[in-house]
């Protein structure tokens, strides 16, 4: 059978060695998050939205990023450091381009490792285990693995500085890189249940132990890129070892403790008392991420208060509609509150990544949909888009308005975002359910067969057949496995789009009215929709064959944001459930979407067309075109208007495009 590694040549020999590794017996974590998600593996997508998304990921994606990497030298800096291990004497000792480039192939053996978990793949496998192999060769003995120093340790890149560690907190990275082998090690572990990448990790997390901590003979010092502190949580969880814990926890601690810290790299001051998100924003999200981690896993509820306070600022005045994060090129940073322009928005696909990841966590933490608004948000919008519909081009930056000249790219120099992308869409089904105890969180729509399995052990298979996102209604059939009736609770979500509030905390509101009620019924009877932290609660003995439906309304919204936005001010974007959408040039007679005008009382309709960008939702209508005649004289002509989703912009070449459209010619001639 041909799969998508048939004819893989970059990996010359299969290593198909399984090493043994003694782990602690490692069962559930003393305490840990109260709400779990459901895993990956236990959701079975079926639908027409994600599931061919995540195929393509799959067979496309995965072996692409994987060809760049080979392409681009990153393979070739393992099979360098390893010869420079074996003594080999190798003319080329160029440092990569940058001292995270390892991370790549990192991120991208994660993805293909949830892959392998759910789409068994004996190539792909056996690539991995090839690629595993390298790694270890490039291991040095005490398991320090930083390519850019084996290779050379007299000339490594000008950022990781001379001596191991020292320069980790502002620019070496080698934190970062341990952080993403974490990841990846745990990822592969759970997913093949194989230990030799786990081994590899865990040499290295000993390392870490060693090194750095509150004792005189330890560095005391905080990673640069934050990511370490999510991978050693997650090496504690799979090991059972506390050591890794500690350590994500002093990292944590240590942040910002000594002057010389900066905004940029959130080590001003001490996380936990921080209270607004700034600085760089991938690491920003990533420390945010940690420090639910570890205070899901210590109980430490002064990290929860400082991310709730971070939360509530980044939400309410630094979020873009598509979820984007981060609006500043100049230090891939958060702006300052309601700075958030468009057509220089950065939006770094990795944010996108970190914000769901956030999010996640946060709804873990406290069981509130509110942070699942935020994260399908961003999963639909400004996250999807990080990659064409084809899987082999993305982008890094994610502005809401174009001149033509982005575009998504085969590959970068920096290509974190390629890679974060390819790690993070096979894990999407991991996101839809989650569970407490003998209850079920309902949190995305999405057409699947889900087995979840309660405290009290007893599993309940949970189908949903739905349209989403492009239709509203949605059936979920109920098979719990056991005869007798037995009460249990499924928390059913209504969106914060269906309940009329895009964003928790008022950033954007909706201006026309909710004319349409969300409705739900248990076996064909109506149950009140009274949401209750965005749930509603449906407590019943559930049998076998038990149907819930769900309808929300999916009506054409004019979203205005909050007059605090200067970027915004007399524009007005369009929303349908939970997808953003943007005009862009193929659809408009003269190309030219940053002239339109689209007054609030023009009437819109919408259809599903199967024939446009693998099938989307588009909202028609009549806008004006504002040109300049040959005079100067500014006029209108009314013309056809069509609005396509954000995520599938920049796949029909280079051309405007716009989300934030002016609904009044004051904003078209502002600068
Ligand atoms: O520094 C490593 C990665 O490169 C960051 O997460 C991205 O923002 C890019 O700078
Ligand atoms: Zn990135």
């Amino acid at each position: 059978m041909k799969t998508a590694f048939s004819g893989c040549r970059f990996f010359a020999v299969a290593f198909t060695v399984i090493f043994s590794l003694n782990l602690p017996a490692a069962g559930p974590p003393p305490q840990d998050y109260p709400i779990r998600p459901a895993p990956f593996t236990a959701v079975h997508l079926n639908d027409a939205f994600w599931a061919p998304r995540l195929e393509t990921n799959r067979a496309v994606t995965i072996p692409y990023a994987f060809g760049q990497c080979q392409a681009s030298g990153r393979m070739d800096n393992f099979e360098r450091a390893a010869a420079v291990l074996r003594g080999e004497n190798i003319e080329n000792r160029k440092p990569p381009g940058f001292p995270f480039d390892d991370t790549d192939l990192y991120k991208i053996l994660e993805g293909a490792s949830y892959s392998l978990a759910v789409h068994p793949d004996p190539q792909m496998s056996a690539c991995l285990d090839s690629l595993i192999a390298k790694f270890a060769a490039a291991q040095e003995p005490d398991g320090y693995l930083y390519t850019t120093r084996t290779i050379d340790p007299a000339h490594p890149h000008p950022w990781a500085g001379t001596n191991r560690w020292v320069n980790d907190p502002e620019s070496s990275h080698e934190l970062y890189n341990a952080g993403h082998l974490f990841e990846a090690a745990a990822a592969h572990y759970q997913a093949t249940g194989k230990t030799n990448l786990l081994i590899i990790a865990l040499k290295e997390a000993d390392l870490l132990c060693q090194t750095f901590g509150p004792d005189t003979n330890q560095l005391h010092l905080w990673p640069g890129h934050e990511i370490v502190e999510m991978g050693l949580a997650r090496l504690y969880r799979v090991t059972g070892n506390p050591r890794y814990l500690k350590l994500a926890k002093y990292f944590i601690d240590v942040r910002g403790t000594r002057p010389g810290g900066d905004d940029y790299h959130q080590s001003r001051i001490p996380p936990v008392d921080q209270t607004e998100a700034i600085g760089h924003a991938v690491r920003a999200g990533y420390l945010y991420s940690g420090m639910a981690d570890i205070a899901a896993l210590t109980g430490d509820p002064q990290y929860v208060g400082a991310i709730d306070k971070i939360w509530e600022n980044a939400v309410g005045k630094k979020l873009y509609l598509t979820g984007g994060m981060g609006s500043r090129a100049q230090g891939e940073a958060f702006g300052d509150n309601y700075e958030l322009p468009n057509l220089t928005a950065y939006n770094e696909t990795c944010a996108a990544v970190a914000n769901v990841f956030w999010n996640e966590r946060l709804f873990l933490l406290h069981g509130d949909a509110k942070y699942v608004d935020v994260l399908e948000r961003t999963l639909y919008n400004g996250l999807l888009s990080g990659v064409s519909l084809d899987g082999t081009k993305f982008f890094y930056s994610n502005p809401l308005e174009s001149d033509g000249s982005h575009q998504r790219r085969p590959w970068f120099g920096c290509a974190c975002c390629p890679g974060n992308i390819t790690r993070f869409l096979p894990s999407v089904p991991g996101y839809v359910y989650a569970q407490a105890g003998d209850t079920i969180y309902v949190n995305l729509y999405a057409g699947n067969t889900a087995s979840i399995k309660l405290e009290s052990g007893r599993t309940v298979i949970i189908t949903q057949e739905t349209r989403y996102p492009w239709n509203g209604t949605v059936k979920m059939t109920v098979q719990p496995e056991w005869r007798r009736n037995k009460e249990f609770t499924i928390k059913v979500r209504i969106p914060g789009w269906a309940r009329n509030e895009p964003v928790p905390g008022g950033l954007y509101k909706f201006c026309d009215a909710l004319n349409e009620p969300v409705s739900l019924t248990v076996n064909g009877e109506d149950v009140p929709v009274k949401p209750d932290q965005g749930y509603v609660n449906l407590v019943r003995a559930w049998k076998p064959g038990d149907v819930i439906e769900l309808d929300l309304p999916m009506l054409i919204r004019h979203v205005t944001a909050s007059e605090n936005v200067p970027a915004d001010r007399g524009r007005v974007a369009l929303q349908r459930g939970p997808i953003v959408f943007c005009a862009e040039w193929p659809d408009t007679p003269n190309g030219k979407v940053r002239k339109l005008l689209l007054p609030d009382d023009q009437p819109l309709t919408t259809r599903f067309d199967p024939a446009l960008l693998n099938g989307v939702q588009v909202i028609e209508g009549k806008g004006f075109n504002v040109a300049t005649n040959e005079f100067g004289k500014a006029f209108k002509r009314l013309q056809d208007f069509k609005a396509i989703p954000y995520f599938a912009w920049a796949n029909r070449g280079p051309g405007e495009m716009i989300v934030w459209i002016p609904n009044s010619e004051s904003a078209l001639r502002a600068p």
